[in-house]
């Protein structure tokens, strides 16, 4: 497809599925190049169908792995399957990310399956643009299921609950991941918690702790939390998982919980690139204008305090 191909032909393609105008677009998108937000405003108001499943955990637990063995189990039942793994660029685990995408290729020839690994972070730790417009996109293209392979634990974690329907929890025995040191947050983040690796014999014990942490907290939005024992590599318990996946999309989609988390994730998103909006525009300013250069000035000479120039620098963007 060409750069100058009106928008309204690639909406339609996008719309249709088709991959190589949804992999252009989001090039372009990253590239900024002039046309393809509006490219993405239109989809934006096509959008909103899909299931969007996040998939945290420790990393190297298997979310990738369990990722794979979903997407092979959507796409028996005939179901469209978008994947975004968002490769953390603080941790070194070069191998296992080059190790999703060769596995993942086996999915590549598959028109049905639409698979994107991103870098990118935002600035202040969370989801950044791409991995909201990436979803949009694959929703967009009808994907049914969009998978959001996030790793982390404690913050990191918990960030993806605010951009997912249904929160998958990933974790393995024997990774040093006793309950307690958990408890930051995802205990509080998982729909469905998934112990991996559970070809291993000493996954009881994990599964037993998880059960009974979760008991202590229960939730008041009418679905009970599952641990599930999985084992990703043989395709152990997939088809368990897949059901716990659908149930839950069912229960959400049987009240005003489907409602709640497309707003939470909405919102999600319209803070980040709020936030990065300004963000931008407040470095431009300090790189650039005399008055917020002199302001740095009296910073480092403490002629003025970080909290007087903040507020003066809030009060002049707004
Ligand atoms: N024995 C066993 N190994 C597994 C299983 N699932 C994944 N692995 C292996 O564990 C390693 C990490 O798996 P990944 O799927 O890359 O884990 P991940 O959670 O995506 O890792 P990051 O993205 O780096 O956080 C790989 O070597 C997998 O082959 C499992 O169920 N059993
Ligand atoms: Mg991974």
């Amino acid at each position: 497809m060409k750069r100058n191909t009106p928008v309204a032909v690639v909406v339609k393609r996008i719309l249709a599925g088709d991959i190589q105008a949804a992999a252009r677009l989001l090039r372009d998108l990253d590239d900024g190049v002039p046309g393809a937000s509006a490219v993405l405003k239109k989809l934006y108001a096509r959008s909103g169908r899909g299931h969007v499943v996040g998939i945290t955990g420790p990393p190297g637990s298997g979310k990738s792995t369990l990722a794979d063995r979903l997407v092979e189990a959507a796409r028996k039942e005939g179901r469209s399957v978008g994947v975004v793994a968002v490769d953390p660029s603080s941790h070194i685990s070069g191998g296992a990310v080059l190790g999703d995408r060769i596995r993942m290729q086996r999915h590549a020839v598959d028109r049905k399956v639409f698979i994107r690994s991103l870098a990118a972070r935002g600035s202040l730790g969370g989801l950044s643009r791409s991995v909201f417009d990436t979803v949009t996109v694959m929703d967009a293209m009808g994907k049914e299921l969009i998978l959001l392979e996030t790793a982390g634990v404690g913050q990191d974690g918990v960030k993806v609950a605010g951009a997912a329907h249904t929160v998958l929890v990933v974790l393995a025995p024997g990774m040093g991941d006793d309950i307690q040191a958990l408890k930051a947050g995802v205990l509080e983040i998982g729909d469905i918690y998934v112990v991996n690796k559970c070809g291993r014999e000493d996954c009881a014990e994990l599964v037993r702790g998880l059960r009974l942490a979760l008991d202590a907290g229960k939730r008041e939005d009418g679905w009970e939390r599952q641990v599930l024992k999985t084992d990703a590599l043989s395709g152990r318990g997939i088809n368990e998982l897949m059901d716990a996946i659908e149930r839950h999309r069912q229960v959400l989609c049987g009240s005003r919980a489907w409602a709640h988390r497309s707003q939470a994730m909405a919102k999600t998103a319209f803070l980040e690139l709020l936030e990065a909006g300004i963000r931008e525009l407040i470095s431009e300013k300090l790189g650039r204008e005399k008055t917020w250069l002199k302001l740095l000035d009296d910073l480092a000479g403490r002629r003025t305090d970080p909290y007087s120039a903040a507020r003066r620098m809030l009060r002049d963007i707004i």
